[in-house]
């Protein structure tokens, strides 16, 4: 765990420049500076970068190239941990920590990243969510569609460069393993449109199980009624348990100081409402995109997504604690047994230099239990051409059924993912192959052209889910409950958000999602529910962007065969301690006899 407080001593510097209101910058004034002034990034100037880039810079088209290679390792072992003081069970960890470290760089550095797999008895393969991998098709970390896993034992380099800012995580890709531990946190420093003192660093949110997530993945995908719940949540890596063990995360301020706090949503299939007692939140960036600045006091995160929020510790009154609340959503979108709990307040404390060292007292806002996302607008609009939408709009109709020895799957346009972890799709663009309808590939074969895909959701299964896209962040034309609208003004093609993760509704009476990218980036590229039951019961796709410019793009191949020999020689062991039923994404590499019975089973 490392403690956000140690970010505070970067305060000092800062002292005396205490800022105002929050002041979001005009874009129309900036981009009339001929030429773009350079200004320094600073506490009264967040808006600044470097030399021709800031603020208001389309990080579609233009980013910084800093030279710097920035390198860091991760090393993964299976260990025992102990989050909430609840008692020691088994994980997965990166660097013997959880959550693991966070990667930081710059806007426009590039980014070097060595894997090593010391565990045991199961692969693994880690997906840097929201960066775009611009022509690196094949840095994108998910098995079975852009490479082999990882075997034990060996190792990996990733590199990629950072062609947007803000912030977002790491995860695996392999199984349900993220849910043993294997996650992290990962800051872009660049501009942003709103001015604060200090930056406290990122608050990843995760539900946590006491069980092993393999387990209860094999419940979910042999089981029937509703998901497992979990057993706690973790602000950081941290909670006390339903006997007070543990401890709470502590987010040190000094009063009159303003400050920019970064959430990130790393459960395995909860959504969270968050909101800090008598501070609220003033949202400026959601994913990888600066929004227009708004205020909320009940912030919805959904799994995947990111929220950069400003707030000032501007309460009068002796130094004090203040509650941060991490509430679930409906019954449909995920809840922990702690909640049960009427002794824990379950979240973080907001804590004042000189305050006492106790639990606040304070009293928080209503919250609300909704299963939606955020509203606002993205602070750099970016138009939609609509002349080809009618014409090229694509439904991707979402289903859920039961597959072969009644694995409960879920379907798009009737295929459930099941990738092969020993032939990715790489290797089919490679060998010319035709793809097997299992891959659940849709071909986008035209170059920078915008697609349109209407997702449309199982009416007789009304669940919401929080749909991810590798290799680009999708303009979210619409939402809504009912049948989906053929007729252009129902959409928004003006300021739409952009982002990688949104809430796709449930209802009943049917609901549906509009979702446009521009084929701008050649590669097989991912999209799927990000809880992580519904992925590995199918919930996934993927497209196949520019098949015959993929090769020319992600260079040499050397690597990508070595890894898969490793995976093939690893997997094909007669030793191997594992089995290779599941949708592919997120096999698990072990089974006990015992492990698919118990409560919780389903979907
Ligand atoms: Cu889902």
């Amino acid at each position: 765990m490392s403690p956000i407080s140690q970010f505070v001593p970067a305060l000092l510097a800062f002292a005396g420049l205490i800022q105002g209101a929050t002041i979001p910058f005009s874009r129309a004034a900036s981009s009339n500076l001929e030429p773009r002034q350079a200004c320094e990034n600073g506490p009264d100037s967040r808006n600044c970068w470097t030399d021709g880039f800031d603020i208001n810079t389309n990080p579609h088209e233009s980013w910084p190239s800093t030279g710097q290679t920035e390198t860091f390792n991760l090393r993964l072992t299976n260990t025992t941990c102990n989050p909430d003081g609840h008692g020691e069970k088994w994980c997965t960890l990166i660097n013997g920590q959880y959550p693991g470290p966070t990667i930081r760089a710059n806007w426009g550095d590039n980014i070097r990243i060595i894997v090593h797999n010391d565990v045991m008895d199961n692969g693994t393969s880690i997906h840097w969510h929201g960066l775009r991998q611009l022509n690196s098709n094949k840095q994108d970390g998910t098995n079975g569609v852009t490479e082999c896993p990882l075997a034990p034992g060996t190792t990996r380099t990733y590199e990629f460069k950072a062609t947007q800012h803000g912030t977002t995580w790491y995860h695996s890709h392999h199984s349900a393993q993220y849910g043993e531990g294997v996650v992290g946190t990962i800051i872009i420093d660049g501009p942003a449109n709103t001015n604060y003192n200090t930056d406290l660093g990122v608050l990843p949110l995760s539900d946590w199980y006491y069980d092993q997530t393999w387990m209860l993945l094999w419940r979910a995908l042999y089981g029937g009624g509703l998901p497992p719940p979990s057993d706690t949540v973790l602000v950081n890596g941290t909670m006390i348990d339903g006997n007070g063990n543990g401890q709470y995360q502590k987010i040190n301020v000094v009063k009159g100081q303003r400050y920019r706090l970064r959430f990130v949503n790393t459960a395995v299939d909860h959504l969270f409402h968050v909101s800090m007692d008598g501070h609220p939140f003033t949202v400026i960036e959601a994913d990888y995109v600066p929004v227009v600045p708004y205020e909320t006091t009940d912030l919805k995160i959904n799994i995947g997504q990111r929220y950069d929020v400003v707030f000032t510790a501007d309460q009068d009154g002796p130094a004090s604690n203040y509650w941060l609340r991490v509430q679930p959503g409906s019954a449909l979108c995920g809840k922990a047994d702690i909640y049960n709990n009427a002794d824990v307040t379950v979240g973080a404390i907001l804590s004042y230099e000189g305050a006492p060292d106790e639990n606040p007292t304070s009293t928080g806002s209503t919250m609300t239990d909704t299963c939606d996302d955020e509203t606002f607008k993205p602070f750099l609009p970016l138009p939609v051409p609509s002349d080809t939408f009618l014409e090229q709009v694509t439904p991707l109709d979402i289903t859920l059924g039961s597959g072969a020895e009644n694995i409960v799957n879920w379907y798009i346009n009737g295929s459930s993912m099941d990738v092969n972890w020993e032939e990715p799709t790489i290797s089919y663009v490679k060998n010319g192959t035709p793809y097997d309808t299992r891959m659940s590939v849709v071909e986008m074969p035209e170059k920078d052209t915008w697609y349109f895909w209407v997702i449309r959701n199982d009416p007789t299964r009304p669940l919401p889910h929080p749909i991810h896209l590798h290799g680009h962040d999708f303009w979210l034309l619409g939402s809504g409950v009912g049948a989906f609208p053929y007729t252009l003004d129902s959409f928004n093609f003006k300021d739409a958000v952009r982002r990688d993760v949104a809430t796709l509704p449930g209802s009943p009476d049917g609901a549906w999602m509009l979702l446009a990218f521009q084929s701008d980036n050649p590669g097989a590229w991912l999209m799927h529910c990000h809880i992580a039951w519904h992925a590995s019961q199918g919930l996934s796709m993927q497209f196949v962007e520019r098949k015959d410019e993929i090769l020319s793009t992600i260079g040499n191949l050397d690597d990508y065969n070595q890894g898969c020999i490793e995976w093939k020689r690893y997997w094909n062991s007669p030793d191997r301690v594992g089995v290779d039923e599941d949708s592919g994404l997120f096999a698990p590499g072990k089974l006990l006899p015992d492990a698919i019975s118990g409560p919780g089973a389903g979907v």
